[in-house]
């Protein structure tokens, strides 16, 4: 196992000469020869130095993460979705690589962010549910994040969209390694005007750490999507000649949906819609200007959403396609999430890959592309670089995939085999009366249910009297997880789960 390092030195000096060492060198005893030779005049020897470094660009790959907010399996043209909604993101997927098969670690906000940024099961980081304003819990300073670690292989980091793994601000993205952030704390449903629930506080915008706009209003949503765009174009303006990470989480389409007024109307096929064009628009101007400061072949553009379609908001909410129920559930529709990647002459154009992968991934994968040093501590994820880069198709032995909701561990997986634990869970139950208005849900319970993905896609046939081994064996497999993390259907208590931040209270 790597260790962590203490990250004192440049990116320059701690990446191969294959990569970038060989000219930084050069560079670094030019310097020095200058700044002998002129006894001091720092400024004079900078020049040069400054103008042999835009020459070239450095050749770690830049990282660009889009990650939208209840954006379903089929909202995208590419994944099935209405044709014309999302061009550029059909074109990023026939540039590069489609992930079929990708997953979330729990249907809903916080918990799903958290293994996104910590490459872990949320109950590792015992990150549950959608973190409410004012949450006494937070991500653990402690944990070792994307953000962080790239940082530490000298990288610029920057955050413009939803965050939502704790508001205290001690707890805001500049302290789990953020240079940058604009943008909201947590969901943009968590105020004053939410259709249910009427106890909600004020919603701000944060700049940095500071608070931008005290009081978010249904004008102000209308901009997110935009703002967001811009910051992040902004950075990769002020950032072009050094490496970069710009994680773009999306506030949208997450209920309030706004669009902007030049998109409102757009697509003549409703106000989702629209609101899913103007983030393909995100993605769109982002990669223009990637390629306007020739970046283009030097930056991985990955695309994917933090959980399914909230179905109870009905004509407001995506659609999970051929999948079964959506968001909060640990059927298909919940966890499965559309995957593009692109990266000009690494990913090889036009590919779809049905390996199963999930969020838990990008941590180590990311890492080990730029050479950096993964967490001391366990994670969950593993380096699908061979799957990204299309050097194989899938993985040599079936893997083995746990779908925890809060604390009950309801399904297991391994390869195409799914097994559902006895549990219950929601499901629609009514009509929308009015848009923006959620109906209602009911509780279903599902006894022990195994499905063939391959076959059953959408989870309808039980199969589980059919193959009693496999049943056998899937239950063996979960045993091992419930003995580590825990899973309170069975009560067995999470004996290697780690501590979640817990905010002081403050002193009157
Ligand atoms: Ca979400």
């Amino acid at each position: 196992m790597q260790t962590a390092g203490v990250a004192t030195t440049s990116w320059q000096e701690r990446l191969s000469p294959e990569l970038f060492g060989l000219r930084a060198g050069a560079i670094w005893i030019a310097s020095l020869v200058l700044f002998s030779v002129t006894g001091g005049a720092l400024l004079r020897a900078a020049e040069p130095v400054e103008a042999v470094l835009t020459e070239e660009k450095p050749r770690v790959p830049n990282i660009v993460l889009f990650f939208a907010d209840d954006l379903g399996y089929a909202d995208l043209g590419c994944f099935g979705g209405a044709a014309g909604v999302t061009p550029n993101l059909d074109r990023m997927a026939s540039e590069g690589i489609r992930f079929t098969d990708f997953h979330v670690s729990q249907a809903v906000c916080s918990a799903s962010r958290s293994s996104l940024l910590t490459g872990c099961y949320s109950n590792r980081v015992s990150i549950q549910g959608a973190l409410g304003p004012g949450s006494k819990t937070g991500l653990a300073l402690s944990e070792d994040t994307i953000a962080e670690l790239l940082k530490r292989s000298g990288y610029a980091t920057a955050i413009y969209g939803k965050w939502h793994l704790g508001d205290d601000p001690g707890l805001l993205p500049a302290a789990q390694g953020f240079d940058d952030y604009f943008g909201l704390p947590y969901s943009n449903d968590m105020w004053p005007f939410h259709p249910t629930a009427k106890n909600f506080p004020e919603l701000p915008l944060i700049d940095g750490t500071d608070v931008k706009i005290k009081a978010v209003t249904p004008e102000d949503q209308k901009n997110l999507t935009r703002w967001y765009t811009e910051h992040a174009v902004d950075f990769i303006d002020k950032h072009a000649d050094s490496p970069f990470f710009v994680y773009v989480p999306h506030s949208m389409p997450h209920v309030p949906i706004y669009a902007s007024k030049d998109f409102e109307g757009k697509t003549g096929k409703g106000l989702h819609a629209d609101v899913i064009a103007e983030i393909d628009w995100s993605v769109g101007t982002i990669l223009k200007k990637l390629s306007d400061e020739g970046l283009d072949d030097n930056t991985l553009v990955i695309f994917t959403s933090d959980n399914g379609p909230w179905l109870s908001y009905g004509p407001h909410a995506g659609s999970a396609g051929p999948l079964r129920e959506g968001k909060g559930t640990s059927w298909e529709g919940g966890t499965r999430v559309p995957f593009v990647a692109r990266w000009p002459g690494k990913i090889p154009a036009g590919k779809t890959c049905d390996a199963l992968t999930g969020t838990i991934d990008l941590l180590p994968t990311l890492v080990q592309l730029v050479g950096g040093q993964l967490p001391e501590r366990k994670i969950d994820g593993k380096d699908i670089g061979d799957l990204l880069f299309a050097k194989k198709m899938d993985w040599d032995e079936p893997r083995t995939y746990y779908y925890y909701w809060i604390g009950e561990l309801q399904a297991v997986r391994q390869g195409d085999w799914k097994l559902h634990f006895p549990h219950t869970y929601r499901t629609v139950a009514g009509e929308v009366k009015e848009p923006g208005q959620p109906a209602p849900y009911r509780e279903e319970k599902i006894e022990l249910a195994l499905y063939n993905l391959a076959e059953d896609l959408g989870e309808k046939e039980n199969v589980a009297s059919k193959n009693p081994e496999m049943v056998r064996k899937l239950e063996l497999q979960a045993e091992v997880m419930r003995n580590e993390l825990g899973d309170s259907l069975t009560g067995k208590m999470p004996a290697a789960a780690r501590a979640a931040a817990m905010v002081k209270k403050k002193k009157d």
